[in-house]
């Protein structure tokens, strides 16, 4: 039976305190439309974007009283009456499932017909326009949740479902080659750890860039052959070139909350190289010197998450062993304290938070 209230971590205004009220209402069965489904959750990662949506720094501001999260993993517990057949195709009551930044797209239109189901205009991004997953139970959308392979434990897939997905896709756009050098700013982070593993799975030859020895450690541990701590270096520019045969990185995914991350790498990037923007700090500007931009054939990319497709194959390559989610289990009671890490640049790879059942 699906209980009438349930705990849930609300950010009750803009950069208001969080707070965790165990009263706030489940949606119930009888209330789901054709398509929707309710989803019980084990678990849900915390990104650094849910921090960005309580602070409310971004230029598109989240609704408010907000339920955050969207890197969660559950099992559909009811389904709306009438969903169709193609609804239920892939995914059914008892599946066990992911849900991602994009709970749902509209799957029609010009956006979602390219693949580019982030710029749907009908869009509903979990945790920041619907509630997310920093609850027991959340609505979401047959259409857009992630099946989860039966090897990776619902704890390791969490985080796969934005950090994995966006780091993934990211890597696609950069259009690096096996045998090419990429950089990787925030390499000890949530998404950059995923960075990591993802590009050296693609054969990459990745430098990280982060700051202090834990996150130097896992960098390296997870396959990266070189590090730069971006706070001693004297010469950022001069220690990349030089940690990449001389002539730079064909590809820089910055993947820091950190407009600084982004400030240089026009200027050490390889003739011919790509910047990915992935990383989000509110208000960043990225100042790219124009006639360089131009003279070594720069291409600038913003990645925005993936598509149903990137979330199944980032997916399926974790199932194969290849990347692995380097994260700390807490009660969702310490989001708040997770929050505060976060922005005191402590937290090493991600944290995952279990859900009161
Ligand atoms: O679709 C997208 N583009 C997308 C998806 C998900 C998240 C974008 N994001 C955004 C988040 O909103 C956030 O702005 O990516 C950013 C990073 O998210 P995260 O990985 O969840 O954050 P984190 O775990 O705090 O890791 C950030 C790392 O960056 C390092 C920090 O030390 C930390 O390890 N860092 C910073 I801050 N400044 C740096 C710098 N100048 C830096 N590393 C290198 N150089
Ligand atoms: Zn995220």
């Amino acid at each position: 039976t699906i209980p009438k209230t349930q705990t849930a971590a609300i950010v009750p205004h803009l950069g208001g305190d969080l707070q965790i009220k165990h009263d706030y209402p489940v949606v119930q069965p009888s209330q789901l439309k054709p398509g929707e489904c309710l989803v019980k959750l084990e678990c849900t990662g915390v990104c650094h974007t849910d921090l960005h949506a309580k602070q409310g720094d971004w230029p598109i501001k989240p609704s408010v009283p907000l339920v955050g999260g969207h890197e969660g993993v559950g099992i559909i517990v009811a389904v709306g009456a009438g969903s169709t057949e193609a609804d239920l195709s892939q995914v059914k009551l008892g599946s066990r499932v992911g849900i991602k930044w994009l709970a749902y797209s509209c799957l029609m239109c010009e956006f979602c017909r390219k693949g580019l189901e982030q710029n749907c205009e009908k869009n509903l991004l979990s945790g920041y326009t619907t509630d997310g997953t920093f609850c027991q139970y959340t609505k979401s959308w047959l259409s857009n949740v992630t099946p989860v392979p039966d090897n990776i434990s619902s704890l390791e897939a969490a985080s796969l479902m934005c950090a994995g997905v966006t780091v993934y896709r990211a890597l696609l756009n950069s259009n690096a080659h096996i045998g090419d050098w990429i950089v990787i700013p925030g390499s000890g982070g949530g998404l950059g750890h995923l960075a990591v593993q993802y590009a050296v799975s693609m054969g990459l030859r990745v430098l990280a860039i982060d700051t202090s020895e834990d996150k130097k450690n896992l960098s390296l541990k997870l396959g990266a052959e070189k590090f730069i701590d971006f706070k001693t270096s004297k010469n950022l520019v001069q220690d990349i070139r030089d940690a990449t045969d001389g002539l730079g990185p064909l590809a820089a995914i910055v993947t820091a909350a950190n407009p600084d991350a982004y400030a240089e790498a026009i200027d050490y990037l390889r003739p011919g190289g790509t910047l990915v923007a992935v990383g989000l700090p509110g208000g960043g500007k990225l100042a790219a010197d124009i006639f360089f931009t131009v003279f070594k054939s720069i291409k600038i990319v913003g990645s925005y998450v993936g598509n149903r497709q990137d979330a199944v194959e980032a997916l399926q390559i974790a199932s194969l062993g290849k990347v692995k989610t380097f994260l700390a289990k807490k009660p969702l009671s310490e989001l708040a304290a997770t929050y505060k890490g976060m922005e005191e640049g402590k937290v090493v790879g991600r944290v995952v938070l279990e859900i009161p059942q």
